[in-house]
């Protein structure tokens, strides 16, 4: 029989997978396209807020507004909700625009820095599956706003409310025992209990908190999204055995809270599909809309730790170390924290603020640029001749500083090349030390993260943790973890579950040709500067 051949059942079998990476400075969209066993990134974009939206006047993505406050407030972070769905609706529009063939997008799912509330009042629920598909998103999004700012994960404002809500559970260690970490001044549970106490009108008009990731897959669906364990896990508020609302630590973090937060639901939950406002607006089809996570959660599945072994180094805005954990074991030393993985497990997580914002001061007050910075580490020797630095530029999480200020110790401020290794070593071994709690012994790293593509850092954090470093394909991780979720939760909603292992074959493979060993003679360098590294942190927070 002559005529066309017949379409491979291949070609029909082409999906596209989107990842959305809500992120404190940028929105990044990473499409992964599946097509049999094939699967490719077909699509990398990023819209940095600050250069993209400047009519929203943030600073590094957060309000300059909260970056400028006067003493007392300078604990304080802000972002714009609005300017988050401003950014969605860009980005689905160059998604639109790529010349991808949008009508094979199966499933779309996201990523979003952790810990930032949105507070919408009760027309959201009506709005939200109603927009209007021929007006802009973030003019419609403003009016369901009860809180025109949303608190972000660089807040660290709220040490009184940590204090109220540790003593009304039992203590730090109940509150750890049963939500996987102490109270942070960032989660989100002390932070709704500030904005109850500072504005109760405006509490009282808020119908629903979102998280940032529960939000934009609210703005995706076009209904209220629930909140994955993964993320639910950033909030003081989830009990993590149930993986569901702690009625304790809601009774201990304000009023009518249940009634105000999104149900918990599995990560791999669909939400809905794609809106009809995404449908007319750019011509998507109803593609399933899965949850979102944090953009930690997602990491770890973007950076194939799927099983216990490995922990990945993300350096970014916050630098973060994790890693599987088959238990919730909590962090004695209550510097870490235990979160619900998405995969459906548990991860361990310890998280620095002072990454990639230290690193650019540091860069820029030398007057260096990224080559300039490398060629300072390589001039300079491992050990630095004992010179440190403690490098608390901002507020510092880990471990906790709420005065900022650099400290050096032998280290003259005048040295560039001095200063760019202190930085670095500094970052290393408060990494290293600070996760120690999590009881696992590092033989492999994968580096993630904008900075992971500098060998010299990677180098310097191979001979401080004594273990194989090795870069992945994509800086994103926590885009492409969305965008595999998004392709996991497909596969399982129709029927077809694909295990962990597979969902991630071929895209996170550790590039072997950038592996880094230790060098012995810098290991045994940082073991003993490790340690006065550590009394010089212990005696400046004494
Ligand atoms: C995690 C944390 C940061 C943000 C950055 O606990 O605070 O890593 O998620 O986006």
């Amino acid at each position: 029989m002559n005529g066309p051949p017949p379409r491979t059942s291949a070609l029909r079998r082409d999906k596209l997978y989107v990842g959305l990476d809500s992120s404190t400075q940028s929105l990044t969209a990473i499409v992964i396209e599946v097509d049999g066993t094939e699967a490719r990134v077909v699509f990398d974009e990023s819209l940095p807020f600050d250069d993209t939206f400047p009519q929203y006047g943030t600073e590094h993505g957060v309000l300059s507004a909260s970056a400028k406050a006067p003493a007392g407030q300078a604990l304080e972070a802000f972002s714009s909700p609005v300017m988050w769905a401003d950014a969605l609706d860009t980005m689905m529009r160059r998604i639109a625009d790529s010349g991808l063939d949008v009508g094979k997008i199966a499933a779309i799912s996201g990523s979003a820095q952790q810990h930032g509330s949105v507070y919408l009042n009760a027309s959201a629920a009506a709005v939200l599956g109603h927009f209007d598909a021929s007006r802009p998103l973030a003019v419609q999004v403003a009016p369901m706003l009860s809180r025109q700012v949303a608190p972000i994960w660089m807040d660290s404002s709220t040490g009184a409310q940590c204090v109220e809500i540790a003593e009304a559970v039992g203590g730090q260690q109940t509150l750890a025992r049963h939500t996987g970490s102490r109270a942070f001044e960032r989660f989100t549970g002390p932070q709704i209990r500030k904005f109850a106490q500072t504005d109760p009108a405006a509490y009282a008009a808020t119908d629903r908190i979102h998280l940032v990731s529960s939000f934009m897959a609210s703005l995706l669906a076009g209904t209220h999204a629930p909140i994955d364990p993964g993320d639910g896990s950033g909030m003081n508020l989830m009990d993590l055995a149930t993986k569901n609302w702690s009625p304790d630590a809601l009774r201990a973090t304000a009023p009518d809270l249940g009634s105000k937060l999104p149900p918990v639901a599995e990560s791999w939950s669909i939400v809905g599909t794609l809106s009809p406002f995404w449908q007319r607006r750019l011509g998507f089809p109803a593609a399933r809309v899965v949850a979102w996570s944090g953009d930690n959660p997602c990491s770890l599945v973007g950076t194939g730790l799927v099983r216990e072994g490995v922990v990945a180094i993300s350096l970014g805005t916050s630098d973060t170390i994790f890693g599987i954990m088959p238990t919730p074991r909590p962090s004695d030393d209550g510097a870490g924290h235990v979160f619900a993985s998405p995969t459906g497990a548990y991860m361990g997580m310890t998280v620095f603020k002072n990454g990639s914002l230290a690193r650019e001061r540091v860069r820029d007050d030398y007057g260096l640029d990224w080559r300039g910075f490398s060629a300072a580490l390589a001039a300079t020797p491992a050990g630095n001749n004992g010179a440190t630095m403690l490098p608390w530029f901002d507020p510092e999480i880990t471990p906790l500083v709420l005065e900022p200020g650099v400290r050096r110790h032998g280290l003259d401020a005048a040295d560039a090349n001095a200063n760019v290794r202190a930085v670095v070593e500094a970052q290393m071994m408060s990494l290293a030390l600070h996760s120690r709690w999590m009881g696992v012994t590092i033989s492999t790293i994968y580096a993630t993260g904008g900075a992971s593509a500098n060998r010299d850092v990677l180098q310097v954090m191979s001979d401080v943790f004594n273990a194989e470093v090795s870069q992945l394909e994509t800086g994103n991780s926590a885009a492409l973890g969305a965008a595999l979720r998004a392709f996991h939760a497909d596969r399982r909603a129709s029927g077809t579950p694909l295990p962990w292992e597979d969902v991630i074959a071929g895209f996170v493979v550790p590039r072997r040709d950038t592996r880094l060993t230790p060098q012995p003679a810098n290991v045994e360098i940082y073991r003993e500067l490790m340690e006065l590294y550590a009394q010089r942190e212990r005696e400046a927070l004494a």
